[in-house]
């Protein structure tokens, strides 16, 4: 096993678990790791995941070199051979937060930008070294990182496979808050914890109109927004959230 996963509450944790190999992806992690994404989309009761690494010099710095990289040519025109993970080929809906923990190259930067929100240690690196290696980024690098930062600066970042420290990344709009290492897994937690406190059905819609929509032009974005409100208006946590607003208290939440 080289993927730690656990369930407390309504929170899911993801780790990878190769801290030797600073958290790289060989073929058997990105396996668990898919195996363990379908089971938080399909798990009801969590409703939040955290992604991060082991110990504290990496988050994950991509596919492994050695044992995955090679595979590149086998799946030429085939990546559905792929385990679907939330870098292509899975549709999930629940949040999740990355919390950067160390260096995040290469699939590991992709794999930060394929989760919602970002949290990063000072001592966070950034990178996609892909094209060093003679490659392009393959985990939806060249798709989001864009999305995620001004276009000249993912450009920088991917034609120089240039790294980037924390407060960069923070800078550019890549992580949404940098903390001190001992910050960052408390940090995660509680936004974590404070996300379980809104209604799940609405944050899940939120996440779906707003990444279905980007690609989208702007008649259709809209069009898609009205067929997931009319998903939500009908849902129990609208009315009990509606209710419990007009009541001063706090709502019970059920994800119905
Ligand atoms: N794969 C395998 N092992 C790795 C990797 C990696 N990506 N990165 C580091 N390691 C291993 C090293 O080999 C070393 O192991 P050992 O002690 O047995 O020699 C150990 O981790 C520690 O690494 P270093 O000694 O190099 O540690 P440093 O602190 O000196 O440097 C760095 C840390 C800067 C992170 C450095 O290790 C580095 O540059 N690593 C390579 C990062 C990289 O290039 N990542 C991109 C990989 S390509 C990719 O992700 C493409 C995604 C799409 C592919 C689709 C495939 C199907």
């Amino acid at each position: 096993m080289a993927l730690l996963y656990e369930k407390r509450g309504r929170i899911a944790c993801i780790t990878i678990d190769r801290p030797r190999a600073l958290n790289s992806l060989d073929p058997q992690t990105f396996k668990e790791l898919s195996d363990a994404l379908i089971d938080f989309r399909d798990d009801h009761d969590t409703w939040v995941a955290i992604l991060t690494g082991s110990g504290n010099r990496a988050f994950c710095v991509g596919a492994d070199i050695k044992d995955m990289l090679p595979m590149l040519n086998d799946i030429r025109n085939e990546w559905w051979r792929m385990p679907p993970t939330i870098l292509r080929g899975l549709e999930l809906w629940k949040p999740i937060i990355a919390a950067v923990n160390g260096h995040a190259l290469g699939g590991g930067m992709e794999l930060a930008l394929a989760c919602d929100l970002r949290i990063a240690a000072e001592h966070a690196t950034f990178g996609a070294p892909e094209v060093t290696l003679g490659i392009i980024p393959g985990w939806g690098g060249t798709q989001r990182l864009p999305r995620a930062v001004p276009f000249a600066k993912a450009a920088e970042m991917i034609f120089f496979g240039q790294r980037i420290d924390a407060q960069e990344a923070y800078r550019i709009g890549l992580v949404n808050k940098v903390v001190p290492q001992e910050q960052l897994m408390p940090t995660v937690e509680e936004w974590a914890q404070k996300l379980c406190e809104m209604p799940p059905l609405a944050v899940r819609a939120a996440k779906e109109a707003m990444i279905r929509g980007t690609g989208m032009n702007l008649d259709d974005g809209l069009m898609l927004e009205s067929r997931l409100m009319d998903v939500v208006v009908a849902s129990e946590d609208h009315k009990e959230a509606r209710d419990a607003w007009l009541e001063k208290r706090k709502p019970t939440l059920k994800g119905k």
